[in-house]
């Protein structure tokens, strides 16, 4: 059988007029650095890097070893690449652009490093998610506020799931595909073209343990689901929650399904727990691009004005049809009020 590896697939989408050069090169360096991550991950107990790291992110949570080192792995990668004008990270206060003496390019990469990193320590699936936008026209040095602009602009997004196998997946922006790491070669193969979330589901994934703190619109909902075959939406629902995101959203890409995490009163300064620009970006194009959809329980995530680097956003997405009902359940709330 002749495989068709990541290098393969990005030169036939350049030829297609899907991508210039710059972004498959891009890509490619991407993909490598992840391969890296993946290897650092794989190691676990023996590599030394489990457990934190002793310091902070900016958004005030602690650092796992692996959180930095992945880090500094993508930051490395990309140094040298060229394609680059900036990055971003949330694991970092600000964007770096790319110091001088280094190659340049047109590019802004933003990326969460280890996403799920509180599940390394236990073993199970972690990912790095990332972002390409464009450089806004006839700016030089990059600053933050030039990564401000909505998901739609995203020429590329993906994430890299590190499991039982490591894939990634990945849009330029016409369709989904999935990739395989080939341990043995290195190579990340082509295992899906063109990924299709159901548009229908029975199964969804929220941190049930918040409930008490969701707004009554998200609490309906919830409850409704929960009532199952006799209940208004008179089909029983099964419920999965990984807490790594890669993982969920993986599940949904793979058998469909609906993801939460709803705006909580935990802590109201705080507009949800996940991260526009690192986190709901990325995935809501890749569900987006597979068929499913993405919202903020009202709002088109990917439609967004961005406000703030790392600002965080309630996050609902997946099979089409279940985002939508969920979504009319808050719109509805809104306007009885
Ligand atoms: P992180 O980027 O600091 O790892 O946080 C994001 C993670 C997501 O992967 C996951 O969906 C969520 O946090 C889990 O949150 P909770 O611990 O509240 O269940
Ligand atoms: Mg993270």
């Amino acid at each position: 059988m002749s495989r068709t590896s990541l290098t393969r697939f990005l030169v036939e989408e350049q030829q297609a007029g899907r991508i210039t050069a710059d972004l498959r090169q891009l890509i490619a360096i991407v993909a490598r650095a992840c391969t890296s991550i993946s290897i650092a991950v794989g190691k676990g107990a023996l590599g030394g890097v489990l457990g934190d790291a002793g310091t902070g992110n900016v958004q005030g949570e602690a650092q796992k070893k692996l959180d930095v080192i992945s880090n500094d792995i993508l930051l490395e990668a990309n140094a040298w690449g060229g394609h680059l004008a900036a990055c971003a990270s949330e694991e970092m206060d600000h964007s770096t652009p790319m110091p001088a003496e280094y190659p340049h390019g047109d590019f802004l990469l933003l990326f969460d490093p280890l996403d799920g990193s509180s599940n390394i320590d236990v073993n199970v699936s972690v990912g790095t998610i990332f972002s390409v936008l464009r450089k806004p026209a006839g700016v030089d040095v990059p600053g933050d506020g030039d990564f401000l602009q909505p998901g739609t602009a995203q020429v590329a997004a993906g994430y890299t799931i590190y499991g039982p196998s490591t894939m990634l997946i990945l849009t330029v922006g016409h369709g989904t595909h999935a990739f395989t790491l080939d341990r043995e070669t290195g190579e990340f193969v082509l295992s899906q073209r063109g990924m299709r979330i159901p548009e229908d589901t029975r199964e969804f994934a929220i941190n049930m343990s918040n409930q008490r703190h969701w707004e009554p619109a998200m609490q309906a909902y919830v409850t409704d689901l929960l009532a199952g075959k006799t209940g208004p939406r008179g089909k029983d629902f099964n419920m999965r929650w990984i807490a790594s995101m890669v993982a969920d959203v993986h599940r949904i890409l793979t058998r469909g399904g609906i993801f939460i995490y709803p705006w909580d009163k935990k802590d109201p300064s705080k507009p949800g727990k996940l991260r526009l620009m690192y986190e709901a970006n990325p995935m809501g194009l890749l569900v987006e691009q597979a068929g499913g959809a993405a919202t903020n329980g009202r709002e088109r995530i990917l439609e967004i004005e961005p406000t703030g680097l790392h600002q965080r956003v309630p996050v609902f997405l997946g099979s089409k049809n279940e985002v939508a009902e969920a979504t009319r359940y808050h719109r509805n709330a809104d306007q009885a009020e």
